[in-house]
């Protein structure tokens, strides 16, 4: 039975298959379930009730984000260690309806393999409204993706309102990659799209990029530059220009302001504060700044997370996640500085730059996308990998989780959003989510189930590519 991520355990039943019918009712167990019972009502057209019906949500066993599912003519019951557990139940539930409103007799033991599954969007080098980024929500939802990591700032733009510092909004949001203005976030947007996450039980995991990938902040505050000289707004895709002044008192004041009003937007645990690429800034003052702005982070009760570049330092905050974005064969040093985290304590968020980044293209004739990961990556590469296998010295238990980021240098529009992402989405969802296996994986092991997939993508308007490594169904 086609599902993605792959369950742990399934197996067919031999009885018959539940067919939903007007007589078909969500029933929840427990009040906590309330909003995932609406959630599936809503998405089966079926009513929801406290006391009856024969498509029952309940809340067992201790996994929190497991859950069991059993299906026969006789009904529906998911039980979730959590109201996430029920809520992932839900998701494999949507994949098994048929499109004669039937679920074949199954049952189905499930929990995932890692903690931290992500995606992450780049509103920086272009700007994605609040529609946009639910739109995207509700896509990963659908995968059992748990953490929507949002680049907020680069040279190209700076998307969140911040008091302290209106000028970065008012003169660094301005602007996008080729031109033809930027937008942002205000405070209330950015609840909104928190809140909204949350109700998908995905935290968003907030980026500000520093001291390197700046340009926005340097262009809206002369006095952060070194020559007290403001530069350009910037919107090309060129990297590694620009640099915040480790040197300057103000410097901290500004991260420390920062930070400070984005802790108080984030419930989620994380603080991301980039590291990567800052080809302008000396080694001595990368160092000081790394360490002065992960303390800064961590005094806010944050745990800090940085791209791997920032084990450069051996002064990091216990417990700061790397998020290693090298090739899957690290190169010139990445994988030493990955595996620093881990000696200081810390663990690995996974998203190899050949396999889990979704602005590659897929092919050279894609028109979107990059190509620098060693060239495009065709789906099957986004699949035949294994996270505890990519940096030399982290193993399983070093490893956070997987994310597959979206940069958009190329990428407008939530349709180029979701063509770029999917399929290829799906196949790290499944990594994170699904046990490890002792043979490589083959994609010839998830080619038909996306397929499946790709019906229901078709029903919900998501913009797939029809990868031609798939043979995908209908038109
Ligand atoms: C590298 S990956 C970057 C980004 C670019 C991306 C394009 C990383 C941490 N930095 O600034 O957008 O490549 O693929």
């Amino acid at each position: 039975m086609p599902v993605i991520p792959l369950p742990v355990q399934l197996s067919a039943l031999p009885e018959g298959s539940y067919r939903l019918t007007d007589a078909s009712r969500v029933r929840f167990e427990e009040a906590a379930l309330e909003g995932v019972a609406a959630y599936l009502g809503e998405l089966l057209s079926v009513p929801t009730s406290p006391d009856e019906g024969d498509i029952v949500l309940t809340l067992e066993g201790d996994e929190p984000e497991g859950y069991a599912l059993r299906a026969s003519e006789n009904g529906i019951r998911i039980g979730g260690g959590s109201p996430a557990g029920v809520f992932y139940g839900v998701q494999t539930l949507r994949q098994l309806v048929q499109e004669n409103r039937t679920v074949e007799a199954v049952e189905i033991a499930d929990a995932p393999r890692y903690a931290y599954r992500g995606a992450m969007l780049d509103v920086a080098r272009h700007f994605f409204g609040v529609d946009d980024v639910k739109r995207y929500l509700d896509d990963i939802a659908l995968l059992k993706l748990n953490h929507l990591h949002l680049h907020l700032t680069d040279d190209q733009g700076w998307r969140l309102q911040i008091d302290a510092w209106p000028e970065l909004t008012g003169i660094g949001a301005s602007t996008r990659v080729g031109g033809g203005g930027g937008g942002f976030y205000t405070k209330d947007d950015y609840r909104e799209i928190v809140a909204y996450a949350a109700s998908s039980f995905v935290t968003i995991v907030p980026e500000i990029d520093m001291p390197g990938h700046t340009n926005a902040a340097l262009a809206s505050y002369a006095e952060l530059n070194t020559d007290g000289i403001a530069p350009e707004p910037y919107e090309g895709i060129e990297v590694g220009f620009s640099s915040l002044d480790s040197n300057k008192p103000l410097t901290y004041d500004f991260v420390r302001d920062v930070l400070t009003e984005l802790a108080d937007l984030t419930p989620g645990p994380y603080l991301h504060i980039g590291g990567d690429e800052s080809l302008a800034t000396t080694d001595a003052d990368f160092l000081l700044f790394v360490r002065r702005a992960a303390e800064i982070a961590a005094s806010l009760g944050k745990t800090v997370i940085g791209w791997h570049e920032m084990g450069r330092s051996r002064e990091l905050p216990p417990g700061t996640i790397g998020h290693y974005w090298n090739f899957s064969d690290p190169r010139e040093g990445n994988g030493e500085h990955a595996l620093s985290f881990v000696e200081q304590g810390g663990q690995l968020i996974i998203s190899p730059g050949d396999r889990a980044y979704l602005d590659m293209k897929y092919d050279e004739s894609t028109e979107l996308g990059l190509v620098w990961a060693d060239g495009p990556t065709p789906v099957p590469d986004s699949y035949e990998w294994d996270p505890a296998l990519i940096v030399p010295g982290v193993g399983e238990e070093h490893i956070l989780g997987v994310e597959a980021p979206l940069w958009t240098e190329t990428v407008t529009t939530i349709d180029e959003i979701e063509f770029m992402a999917f399929p290829r989405l799906a196949c790290v969802a499944e990594l994170g989510w699904s046990p490890r296996t002792d043979a490589p994986r083959h994609f010839e092991e998830i080619a038909q189930r996306l397929a499946r997939l790709g019906g229901l993508w078709d029903a919900l308007g998501v913009q797939y590519y029809r990868a031609p490594e798939v043979e995908w169904g209908g038109t």
